[in-house]
């Protein structure tokens, strides 16, 4: 499959408006990669797979999580979590995607993981301040990252949590352990 058939691919399965949110992934995941200086290619090509079983029903997500040893755990935790780990696996299966380092970084692109290599930070930092996204704080975020990848992931984060937090739901332990390691990098 070249890039113009993957594009298509993942374009199909989605509503319009969530195609143009990959669009402004791949945009922001570039000019991240460019600037703190991992591969563009492969951060624009985690980019276009990231959310791509995130418009299926959750029930086909939580089948794949089942039934393909991913870690059964996510499935005690809110379902919007499920996509990272469903999609890394549909990319592999689906789309022939074999470069770990993109899978890792699509399966992590959400609630992060502790050592997050670059591309995973690119890829979730992206995610969190692509053009269209429009969220309090998003403005902070952005301008945080001309500085500092790490400390702009660390601040989203920290706003995720927040925000699960005042909504009384769990925190997937992989993001306080991402969260923990970014304050290390850090110091
Ligand atoms: O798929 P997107 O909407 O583009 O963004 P995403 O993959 O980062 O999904 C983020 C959503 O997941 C966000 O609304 C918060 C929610 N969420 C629920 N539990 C957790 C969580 N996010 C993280 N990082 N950790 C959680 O435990
Ligand atoms: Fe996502
Ligand atoms: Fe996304
Ligand atoms: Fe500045």
């Amino acid at each position: 499959m070249d890039r113009k058939q993957l594009i298509d691919a993942v374009k199909s399965q989605m509503p319009g408006k969530r195609w143009e949110h990959t669009l402004g992934v791949m945009e922001a995941a570039v000019l991240l990669a460019r600037k703190y200086g991992c591969d563009p290619d492969k951060a624009y090509t985690a980019a276009i797979l990231h959310d791509v079983v995130k418009y299926w029903p959750v029930n086909d997500q939580a089948d794949i999580i089942r039934n393909n040893g991913l870690p059964a755990d996510l499935l005690d935790y809110d379902k919007e979590i499920w996509h990272a780990h469903a999609g890394a696996f549909i990319a592999k299966r689906d789309y022939g995607m074999d470069d770990e380092e993109i899978l890792d970084a699509i399966r992590y692109h959400t609630t992060g993981r502790e050592q997050m290599t670059l591309l995973d930070k690119v890829v979730c930092l992206a995610d969190y301040i692509e053009p269209g996204r429009d969220f309090p704080g998003v403005h902070n975020i952005r301008e945080i990252a001309e500085h500092s990848i790490e400390r702009a992931l660390l601040t989203a984060f920290d706003g995720t949590i927040l925000f699960l937090l005042e909504k009384g739901k769990k925190v997937y332990p992989l993001t306080i352990l991402a969260r923990n390691d970014l304050i290390n990098e850090l110091k």
